[in-house]
């Protein structure tokens, strides 16, 4: 029963675009009424209408130690009473920033700003900046914020839409933004020997979660990262969804990859907005004050979010076994799910790193977003219905990745691979 639900969300779409504040919040691809959430405790979500669900989107990442964190939420109290922000250098943003460049390699310097869209729009002016150059090289079905450049076919909620071209991104624009296919080394090479000395930047997802749960294939890392060594072009590293979730030093660390500048979101401000950008010194120095890049705003580095994200950021580095527990759960996940969609019987995939996850109904291998495309979605829009019917919260698209929270327990997992079992019986 959602009846609340049901009315909150045709009142909110008298005020609010849709009734979201963010399009994949909206069911849309699914279908359906999306839930109205009222609170949220460790693993569960509960919504207008006190229905409990086990929680798979962690609110898109951020909250790797489970909701209601009590040390997060107990410093954002003491906090708030030292009043919510001013606009002035604070020794809590130096605090942040040390920890920061204690967890993640090869970040010389990091600027915070407040989200992931931020972090990676800025990280590509500096690009543009540092080199002069002009042109960035993306690849489809990564999402890396809403900035015009990177709208071009891109992930997340513009996939799950089917947005061909997004309407206000100029010609201008998207003519500066080359698009290749996610591991598919000889377009990139491609693009870059059609484009010689004018690409500033190529920047991906390390592992795309905006498609599903997509990892790099061997090689395809290194071959990027010799590629911009060669044609002085600056690897950006995306990793608002996969920075401080798959190691301490997120995917640099877990593949063993340097980027030149990397970009986090997310689990950084442990649910409050914050988003940061950072690298190398020599191209970090381009950014205003110091240099002539610049960048800006009223509330980056706010004391609120800075507290919750370093206490998050601390408990992820004092308690690394955190990470190991985290890979455990999502590892014991993945058996059971593949258990039952076994003996389901159908074709399926699971794509899985870490506490990343995805299932897709497909027949082949999901390497890139043509093949996360041509898999069977609308099962997975009965498989999402029939699982959330049974208290099972998953993302509401399949070009979303699951995120697990370290507050998931053995019984949660238990239920939840049950739910798969029963679920997929009733779908087609
Ligand atoms: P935000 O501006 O939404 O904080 O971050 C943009 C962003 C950048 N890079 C990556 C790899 C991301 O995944 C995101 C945001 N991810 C989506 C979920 N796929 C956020 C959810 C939403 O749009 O509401």
């Amino acid at each position: 029963m959602i009846n609340n639900s049901i009315q909150l969300f045709e009142r909110a779409q008298r005020s609010i675009p849709g009734g979201v504040n963010s399009p994949v919040r909206a069911f849309k691809s699914v279908g359906g009424t999306p839930l109205f959430i009222k609170k949220a405790q460790g693993a569960y979500l509960y919504d207008a209408d006190d229905n409990r669900y086990i929680d798979y989107i962690a609110s898109w990442g951020p909250m790797i130690l489970g909701h209601a964190y009590e040390p997060v939420v107990k410093a954002i109290q003491e906090y708030a009473e030292y009043s919510t922000s001013y606009g002035a250098p604070t020794e809590l943003e130096i605090e942040m920033a040390e920890l920061i460049l204690s967890m993640v390699p090869n970040v010389d310097m990091i600027r915070m700003v407040s989200s992931g869209t931020e972090a990676c729009m800025s990280a590509l002016r500096l690009a543009r900046g540092y080199t002069g150059r002009n042109k960035v090289i993306k690849f489809e079905g990564h999402y890396h914020g809403h900035a015009d450049s990177f709208l071009v076919k891109a992930g997340s909620g513009v996939a799950t839409f089917n947005i061909q071209t997004v309407p206000g991104i100029t010609a201008g624009v998207s003519a500066d933004t080359l698009v290749a296919a996610y591991n598919n080394l000889e377009q990139v090479q491609q693009l870059v020997a059609e484009n010689k000395g004018e690409v500033a930047a190529i920047i991906m997802e390390p592992v795309a979660g905006n498609m599903g749960c997509i990892l790099p294939e061997a090689g395809f890392l290194e071959g990027v990262r010799a590629l911009c060594d060669a044609e002085g072009i600056v690897f950006i590293m995306d990793e608002v969804m996969t920075g401080f979730r798959l190691a301490p030093g997120g995917a640099q660390e877990k593949l063993g990859i340097k980027a030149d500048l990397v970009t986090y979101g997310k689990v950084i401000g442990g649910g409050m907005p914050v988003g940061a950008f950072g690298g190398r010194r020599d191209i970090m120095e381009k950014i205003a004050p110091l240099g002539s890049v610049y960048q800006a705003g009223t509330l980056s580095g706010n004391p609120i979010a800075m507290i919750a994200g370093y206490t998050t950021l601390k408990t992820l580095k004092d308690n690394p076994s955190i990470y190991a527990e985290l890979d455990e759960k999502c590892n014991y996940l993945k058996i059971g799910l593949n258990e039952v969609l076994q003996a389901w019987g159908q074709p399926y995939i699971i794509n899985q790193l870490g506490s990343m996850i995805s299932v897709h109904f497909s027949d082949h291998a999901v390497t890139d977003f043509a093949t996360a495309s041509s898999a069977n979605n609308a099962r997975f829009n009965q498989f999402f219905h029939a699982m959330l019917k049974r208290g099972i919260y998953l993302p509401p698209s399949a070009f979303e990745a699951w995120f697990l929270n370290n507050a998931l327990t053995q019984q949660d997992l238990d239920e939840t691979i049950r739910a798969a079992k029963e679920s997929l019986q009733e779908i087609d």
